[in-house]
């Protein structure tokens, strides 16, 4: 190497080093809980966020991952990075309603017709406007992860028509607009915590539930629930949040190191639960599930008995918010 060359490529190596030293990083502990255990779609997604906190921050920043909900419900979790006392988690949007009624909007039935189109409205604009909505309550929401499409089941009977969930006690997420919509088909609905959902439905406390095929599977409810009926009937975002409290006092370098770290773990995590959802369905037949397919006409009518909730979440999120989110899924659907 010429000598020229040789003081080129020491200077390179120097500017570098010096951006390394320069970057704003101090040691960092994150308390990151979520619902479900350790061996889960969402478990493996936080594991990797994990690891991608700590490589990008050359060991300051260590994630404590806390699954199995042992740092408490979501809505207990979300109070907790309200205060201060936890940094991070991810949980449903449908649980955050009662803190940013705007969440109400992704629990419309029906709303996307595919994952695609979840994709797009929700790393769209509209979905950064509803998640900025946090910033307000003391929390800062990175990127939506997906639960999936949201399917029934139940210990009691077959669900084939509507008329089958009549008086069927299903617990669903402590939110009014999932509250409404099983009321709407006939079920006797029960908010309750995820948290509390399995020992309900083993001790009969409540005859079945509604989750994704990755829950369903990862929770082992096939265990306590005979019947699943494949419904698709609402599609389920989780938001990775942060404290806005302890958000405010990291430097520039250290929030961008986590949103990067967000965004990885986003298109991970969205991969690897498409993945599991297309085996899911047969693994749980093989773990003794019965599986009703609804027919088209079925569909229809709980679509329609369905739809009766539309106007009481438009006038909760407001009619422009609504609207937005109907034309954002007009584009993605006119390709
Ligand atoms: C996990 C929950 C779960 C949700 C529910 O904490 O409560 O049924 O689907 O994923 O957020």
């Amino acid at each position: 190497m010429k000598l020229k060359q040789l003081v080129a490529a020491l200077g390179i190596a120097l500017v570098a080093a010096g951006a390394a030293c320069a970057q704003d990083i101090k040691p960092r502990l994150i308390r990151f809980g979520y619902g479900l255990v350790e061996d889960s779609n969402q478990g493996r997604a936080v594991r990797l966020f994990a690891q991608e906190v700590e490589k990008a921050s050359g060991g300051k920043m260590k994630v404590r991952a806390i699954g199995a909900a042992a740092l408490g419900s979501d809505i207990q979790m979300q109070q907790a990075l309200i205060g201060g006392a936890q940094e991070m988690m991810v949980g449903s949007t449908a649980t955050l309603v009662g803190i940013t009624k705007e969440m109400a909007i992704w629990d419309t039935p029906f709303l996307f017709n595919n994952a695609e189109e979840a994709d797009a409205v929700l790393d769209g604009p509209v979905g950064q406007k509803v998640m900025d909505k946090l910033q307000d309550k003391g929390l800062v929401g990175l990127v939506y992860w997906e639960n999936g499409f949201r399917n029934l089941t139940n210990n009691k009977q077959p669900i084939a028509k509507l008329e089958d969930l009549n008086g069927v006690k299903l617990r669903v997420m402590q939110n009014n607009v999932f509250l409404d919509s099983f009321k709407a088909l006939g079920a006797n609905a029960v908010p309750l915590p995820f948290s509390e959902l399995f020992t309900a439905l083993e001790t009969r406390a409540v005859d079945g539930q509604e989750n994704p095929y990755n829950t369903i599977l990862s929770s082992k409810f096939y265990e306590v629930q005979k019947y699943l009926t494949v419904t698709n009937h609402v599609y389920s975002p989780w938001i990775v949040t942060v404290s806005k409290k302890w958000w405010d006092g990291l430097s520039k370098d250290e929030q961008k190191i986590l949103l990067d770290a967000a965004k990885k773990s986003r298109d991970f995590e969205r991969k690897d639960t498409r993945e599991e959802a297309a085996r899911a369905l047969a693994e749980l037949k093989a773990k003794g599930m019965q599986v009703t397919e609804l027919s088209a006409a079925e569909v229809d009518r709980m679509r329609t008995r369905l739809s009766q909730v539309n106007a009481s979440i438009a006038a909760s999120v407001g009619q422009d918010l609504w609207n937005e989110v109907q034309a954002e899924i007009r584009k993605v659907r006119a390709g």
